[in-house]
């Protein structure tokens, strides 16, 4: 079946992220690719100072209503970075009202990493994407942003208790099934959660010590290229995790490649892995 996806964060020109990630990364698993800006900025936040910022939360409303009398409807919505508190309320909006019916809906809630919030992102940001998180089919956090939405201490050393807490929180929240990225148990290994029906499932692998910005946009994409191919859950977690390592050992070939992850000279390995 030829699905369609639409996905919802920004456009930031230059630094391998957000939907310059999204695009070619779900385009490549063989999936037509929609995409609702959430906003443009000249580079993402990470490391470049001075980026410009357009809110294009105002454009939201007058896009959908386009959609829904045009009669366009997307098979999977998928959320990433978004660019303000309000914009998230249009997003559920755009959950309940595009969507087919079983539409399959992922949420990435990109806002924090390494412990930190991104910049400009607040406490009123994270309530807001507590809200957005019920809403979601796959809720694919970063061990940062799970603590986040839990109202937990961020830990980067910890035990299967403290995971099967957050878990337990994100679940009390009303998130669905949780893919949780960057779970590391063991000294030179770090691996994904699978939480799906109640049931948690661990992907292991080895960790990299170049780790680069970008890779939990190009994570989440390729789970949500993989899972709407028809993968299992546990498959397309798998696959996206095995894709990130492949960009970040090609990253590691290029000396100050700082600002994002080389994924496009191995997107034939997760072309491969997608149609095996
Ligand atoms: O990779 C997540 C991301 C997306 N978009 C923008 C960002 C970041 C992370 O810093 O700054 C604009």
């Amino acid at each position: 079946m030829y699905n369609k996806v639409l996905t919802i964060q920004d456009i930031s020109c230059v630094g391998q992220c957000s939907l310059t990630v999204a695009l070619p990364v779900i385009s490549a698993c063989g999936v037509e690719t929609c995409v609702l800006p959430s906003a443009v900025l000249s580079t993402h936040t990470a490391g470049f100072s001075g980026y410009t910022f357009r809110d294009l939360t105002d454009d939201m409303p007058s896009i959908k209503d386009h959609w829904i009398k045009e009669n366009i409807k997307f098979d999977a919505i998928y959320t990433g970075y978004l660019g303000s508190t309000k914009q998230i309320d249009y997003v559920a909006d755009i959950f309940d009202s595009v969507g087919t019916e079983g539409c399959l809906k992922v949420v990435d809630p990109a806002m924090a990493d390494n412990g930190k919030l991104y910049p400009g992102f607040d406490n009123e940001f994270v309530d807001a994407m507590k809200g957005l998180c019920v809403k979601a089919d796959y809720l694919v956090p970063n061990i940062t942003e799970a603590a986040f939405l839990c109202d937990m201490e961020y830990k980067t050393e910890y035990d299967r208790a403290y995971i099967d807490e957050l878990i337990a929180k994100m679940t009390a929240l009303g998130a669905k099934n949780i893919i949780l990225t960057g779970i590391s148990y063991e000294a030179g290994k770090t691996g994904v959660v699978v939480f799906e029906k109640g049931e948690y499932a661990y992907y292991e692998h080895d960790f990299l010590p170049n780790s680069c910005h970008g890779t939990g946009d190009i994570y989440a994409s390729a789970f949500v290229g993989a899972l709407v191919r028809g993968k299992s859950a546990y498959d397309a977690a798998k696959i996206a995790a095995d894709y990130v390592l492949c960009c970040i050992k090609a990253t590691a070939e290029e000396e100050n490649h700082w600002y994002g992850a080389k994924f496009e000279p191995v997107l034939g390995e997760l072309i491969k892995m997608i149609n095996e």
